[in-house]
């Protein structure tokens, strides 16, 4: 049986009085037909239920009720916006009943963090528009890139809709998702057909459920679906017929479903069809989808992980950090307002650790929209844990100098350019499993991820703690939790590829250490080590890739004494005996680090078996199964990375200890 995350009403008691005003709720009569109200009171229920609280009682008089629910004239609030404050009881306000829905889930939150409730007085309006998940789940029930079991959408190519999707749309609502992409962007087989007459009855149920809880739909969808299903030669954005067929089939999607919102695409990219087979540019094909979902109000988010993976890799000229930049940059201003480009948050892929990706800002004409992967694929894959929130927050905080408010953040959130709106997107970390992320841990990258999308200016230590108090209901383990969690990711990247080295994984499931994995391989992700020196030079002695940045950015990127030392080996080729900041030659630095990064993951372990007792057994000896995988295998990278370094440089550790 699947369990309720940081929505486990029973870990952890609220205080009485706040339990009692909670049983007398008031809210308008005519509010009390929107079926986000009714979820709202039936949340409220669930809190008393959980909590031992007497039954909750509608009151027609607003003044003995200790909680209000209700709407106001005022639009300050926006379409989502809440204003949560006490005064001699709890009153929930929103211009929208969508407001309102976040508000209570926001007020059940606050008490159950014990937050001082005489002062609150909240008004909080989500800074970016969109906040989107993405599943990359498969219609066989499989999941690319999941570490937690199977899809709870799909299984043998049907739709699953049971009381788990209701719990799945509660955990959004509770950290303000307003947008879902249910199958992966990959589309292929039966997955195409989710926009037929074959899938509606079920999409719909499953929309109506979303939009209980202020979530729509979105569906990726497959660029040759008028060849695979609609039986036409072509799937050319300037054929009348392709255009007609797109048309046709989204008035069917928009007006078969309920608060439908668009379409995910992954066009070009890694083998998926694209308009560049007829010799159209990615703007001419999100053009013409955008043409077909306009009149419903619908988007296109196109997603940027455009790039050659047939490279050769004695090729030197070609460097893939490029490739998106090269793609896109020349369509600024083509795209059609519908349009949103989703773009990774690095150059590469989802690496440890990467800059941040140069379209960001450059584009002055695009919406443009921030892609993560709460998805631990190159980051321990749910078995070693990594906070990933702290590393989200570097690139929202990344000023790219492009305009006065020049943060990723203030890119994506429409601040910079009231004409650009877009937001932020994560390739989510979910699947069946009862915990639903696998690693218990790993479900802060979850509830982060939408934390954050609400309000990027919260900080990695608040998320962290309150995600563990939620999660876990005791003070103790919140405080051991937090800590492991900020530090995880600091520790990940040790052991595995510090200073910006990245893709030293195996190839294809891309788990576990392979230092030369990627290096004569198609995908052109290169370190190019020898026995003198790694990197690639991207400077413009090289590659050149830092001059698709703000100058400010391309200088501080092009020389080595400026650029920081955690993205070195990404922009630079160095020599093993070149000394760093700290004095340690870069080869001494690899050693030092794989042999502290698996110590610490021990540290790790030791300090989570201190809450033993204080979390529940069934969580506790989950987590440290993983701790004890993550030992083992923190330990294997150590060994195979520091083996590879001596052997490469024939450098030994100035400090003796074993390499094998
Ligand atoms: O990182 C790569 C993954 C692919 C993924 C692709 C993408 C869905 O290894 O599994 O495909 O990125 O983002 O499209």
């Amino acid at each position: 049986m699947w369990e309720q995350a940081w929505l486990n009403y029973s870990n952890k008691k609220i205080h009485d009085k706040h339990l009692k005003m909670l049983t007398t709720l008031y809210v308008d009569k005519v509010l009390l037909e929107d079926v986000k109200i009714t979820n709202c009171v039936k949340e409220l229920d669930r809190l008393l239920e959980a909590n031992e609280g007497e039954q909750l009682k509608l009151t027609d008089d607003p003044s003995i009720a200790g909680i209000v629910l209700k709407t106001t004239l005022n639009t300050y609030l926006g379409l989502e916006g809440y204003h949560l404050r006490y005064d001699n009881g709890f009153i929930v306000e929103g211009h929208t009943t969508t407001g309102i829905l976040y508000g209570v889930f926001r007020l059940i939150e606050c008490l159950r963090l014990n937050q001082s409730i005489k002062q609150l007085d909240i008004e909080s309006v989500p800074k970016n528009p969109l906040r989107m998940i993405n599943h990359w789940d498969n219609m066989d029930g499989s999941i690319e890139r999941g570490y937690s079991g199977n899809s709870f959408f799909f299984e043998n190519n049907q739709i699953i809709i049971n009381q788990r999707t209701v719990d799945y749309a509660r955990l959004l609502a509770s950290i303000g998702i307003n947008s879902v992409v249910i199958n992966n962007v990959n589309v292929k087989d039966k997955a195409t057909y989710l926009i037929t007459d074959e899938y509606l009855d079920d999409l719909n149920q499953l929309s109506t459920i979303l939009y209980g809880y202020g979530v729509s739909l979105y569906i990726s969808i497959n660029y040759a679906s008028p060849m695979e299903i609609g039986g036409l030669a072509s799937a050319d954005p300037f054929d009348e017929d392709v255009k007609t067929w797109w048309k046709e089939q989204s008035r069917y999607v928009f007006e078969g479903l309920t608060n439908f919102g668009g379409y995910l695409v992954k066009a070009d990219s890694e083998g998926r069809e694209g308009p560049f087979t007829y010799g159209r540019t990615q703007a001419d094909g999100a053009n013409m989808l955008a043409q077909a979902v306009a009149p419903y109000g619908g988007k296109i988010i196109w997603r940027c992980f455009v790039y050659n993976c047939q490279q050769d890799w004695r090729d030197l000229k070609t460097d893939r950090a490029k490739a998106g930049y090269e793609a896109f940059k020349p369509l600024d201003g083509e795209f059609l307002e519908n349009v949103i480009l989703q773009i990774k948050n690095g150059p590469m892929d989802f690496q440890v650790r990467e800059p941040v990706s140069p379209l960001f800002g450059a584009l002055k004409h695009t919406n443009q929209m921030l892609e993560v992967q709460a998805a631990q694929e190159y980051t321990g894959q749910q078995i070693h844990v990594c906070y990933l929130v702290p590393m989200w927050k570097e690139i929202l905080d990344f000023q790219t100098y492009h305009y006065e408010a020049g943060r990723v953040k203030d890119i994506i959130s429409g601040t910079s350019s009231k004409a650009l709106k877009g937001g932020m997107a994560a390739v989510i970390n979910t699947g069946n499993d009862d915990n639903w992320t696998g690693h218990d841990l790993a479900g802060a990258n979850f509830y982060g991820f939408g934390k954050l999308a609400w309000d990027p200016d919260l900080s990695s230590k608040e998320i962290a703690e309150a995600f563990s108090l939620l999660t876990f209901g005791h003070e103790e383990a919140m405080k051991v939790v937090s800590k492991i969690l900020l530090d995880s990711w600091e520790v990940y990247e040790s052991y595995t590829t510090p200073l910006g080295l990245g893709w030293m994984v195996n190839v294809s499931h891309h788990y576990g250490p392979s230092p030369e994995g990627y290096e004569y391989d198609r995908w052109g992700t290169y370190h190019r080590a020898d026995h003198t020196a790694i990197g690639v030079d991207r400077t413009s002695t090289g590659t050149n890739y830092t001059n698709q940045y703000h100058e400010i950015n391309r200088k501080t990127y092009e020389s080595m004494e400026t650029c920081p030392e955690s993205l070195l080996l990404f922009f630079h080729r160095i020599p093993y005996k070149h000394i760093l900041s700290d004095q340690r030659t870069l080869i001494q630095y690899m050693y030092d680090a794989h042999f502290d990064g698996a110590k610490r993951v021990r540290t790790m372990k030791e300090d989570f078996i201190g809450i033993k007792g204080h979390i529940d057994d069934k969580i506790y000896y989950r987590v440290l199964e993983r701790f004890d995988k993550q030992i083992d295998h923190s330990e294997l990278w150590r060994d195979v990375i520091n083996s590879y370094f001596y052997r490469k440089s024939g450098i030994p550790d100035e400090k003796h200890r074993q390499i094998f």
